[in-house]
């Protein structure tokens, strides 16, 4: 090869190695490729060279613009691979980004706690369906066909002789249908009434509860909702029966119980009174037992009804249960 070829190429492969940036190799092929470049004004100066040399100095002129090319293009392509664009580039003195940690639904957890507690007593967890049919639901409660309960306005009817649940209760009776006592049950689940404002959405959470046995006595009753407020509120918290009405038991009573704000002494979440109204309670109606072919002479039974929102909302001093509905994750995420 021409000596002064073999200088240039010698030269322009050792500034390439020293080249550090795009810039620096962008500079080096407008050097030996641009309109005044060494190798464009080599090539450019064959046609002038005596006809005879002309062959060998174009081959070696093109050799040296292939070679140098050839190794621009692959330090370009070396320095992409090795810096990422700035967008891509990581800073590792940002903080991580910190996981999120899901957890149960206030209400869940609730159930849970009521559950638990039932479940330590003896009771066993039973659940049935969300749709119903009116005899589940109503007439083998003994509610009657003209009881204000079954009025569109409060019930949500599917067809003529399907609701949606309004309690857990046909869940009591399914389960009494197959087993004969003794019984000693809860059931938990989801209940819906035509019912929407401050205190009442339309799909809301009950826990039921149902023992028969023999010599099954109010006194039963008493006792075993005492100990499950006791170890739900705490042992300050008094019990307080107050008569009531269910078409299903008799006879029934509402349970009150000492208010956790105020301790009794009145405030705005008793409405003066003292007392929050958190259970519906009583002994099953011989009527019931009947429907289910239980022989009335032999066995007696209590049962208890919750809304699980109010205890939640008592457990943890709120007064707005659609708050538990709205999916607002700031609200949700202090349980
Ligand atoms: C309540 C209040 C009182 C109840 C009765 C029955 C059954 F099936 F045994 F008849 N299940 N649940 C009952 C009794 C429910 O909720 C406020």
């Amino acid at each position: 090869m021409d000596n002064s070829i073999e200088q240039i190429q010698q030269e322009a492969l050792s500034q390439l190695k020293t080249a550090s940036d795009r810039q620096g190799l962008e500079a080096l092929s407008v050097k030996y490729f641009g309109r005044k470049g060494i190798v464009t004004r080599l090539l450019r100066n064959i046609s002038s060279l005596p006809r005879e040399e002309r062959p060998a100095a174009g081959k070696n002129v093109n050799q040296l613009k292939v070679l140098l090319s050839d190794e621009i293009e692959k330090a370009l392509q070396r320095l992409e691979r090795s810096t990422p664009e700035p967008d891509d580039r990581i800073d590792v003195s940002l903080p991580g980004r910190a996981l999120l940690k899901g957890s149960l639904h206030p209400i869940t957890q609730i159930t849970g706690r009521i559950c638990d507690i039932f479940t330590k007593l003896g009771f066993t967890i039973v659940e049935g369906p969300e749709v119903e049919t009116d005899y589940y639901n109503f007439e083998a409660l003994n509610i009657p066909k003209n009881h204000p309960a079954r009025d569109m306005q409060d019930t949500f009817y599917v067809s003529d002789n399907v609701v949606l649940r309004t309690h857990t209760s046909p869940i009591q009776v399914r389960t009494m249908e197959k087993e004969k006592p003794p019984v000693r049950i809860i059931a938990p689940g989801k209940v819906f009434r035509c019912d929407s404002d401050l205190t009442h959405t339309p799909m809301f959470h009950q826990v039921e509860g149902l023992l028969v046995d023999e010599k099954i006595s109010f006194g039963d009753l008493k006792g075993t909702l005492t100990a499950f407020v006791h170890q739900m509120f705490d042992t300050e918290t008094a019990l307080r029966f107050r008569p009531s009405y269910f078409p299903f038991t008799e006879p029934s009573a509402e349970v009150d119980i000492l208010c956790v704000i105020c301790r009794g002494k009145g405030c705005r979440v008793c409405s003066q009174t003292g007392w929050l109204e958190v259970l519906g309670s009583g002994m099953v109606h011989p009527a019931v037992f009947e429907n289910v072919g239980y022989d009335t002479g032999r066995f007696t039974g209590f049962a208890f009804g919750m809304g699980v929102e109010r205890i939640a909302l008592l457990k943890y001093g709120l007064d707005d249960i659609r708050k538990f509905y709205e999916n607002d994750f700031r609200f949700l995420r202090q349980f």
